[in-house]
């Protein structure tokens, strides 16, 4: 499945402006970044987080977090999925830097991404 959503990946940068290529090299290293997500105090924690555009980033979230806080939802970058366990990853590859918030599908809880 990973190896599809990459192949997938980077078809959309070949196609592209070739000035994407740093991108898929990059891509191709498997440089994951890999962010690990609890719950304290009624919140996600950590809840700042900050991440490189351009590489690819894995977040588990642990089994602190717990029934809707775990449909973890970045709205500005389309990212939304219910992790049932912590094995489900939520991926993504952010591509422009900028802070973006994250929270559970509803609304609940708080943090934000710092994209540089
Ligand atoms: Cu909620």
């Amino acid at each position: 499945m990973v190896s599809i959503i990459a192949a997938v990946g980077a078809l959309i940068f070949y196609n592209g402006d070739s000035s994407n290529n740093d991108i898929i090299d990059d891509v191709g290293g498997g440089e994951v970044q890999e962010i690990n997500i609890g719950f304290k105090n009624g919140n996600y924690y950590p809840n700042t987080i900050s991440i490189q555009s351009g590489k690819p980033v894995s977040i588990t979230l642990d089994n602190s977090v717990g029934g809707c806080f775990r449909s973890f939802t970045i709205r500005a970058l389309g990212v939304s999925k219910y992790s049932k366990t912590t094995s489900e990853k939520i991926t993504f590859t952010p591509t422009k830097a900028g802070t973006f918030t994250f929270a559970c599908s509803m609304g609940m809880g708080y943090g934000k991404l710092v994209v540089k």
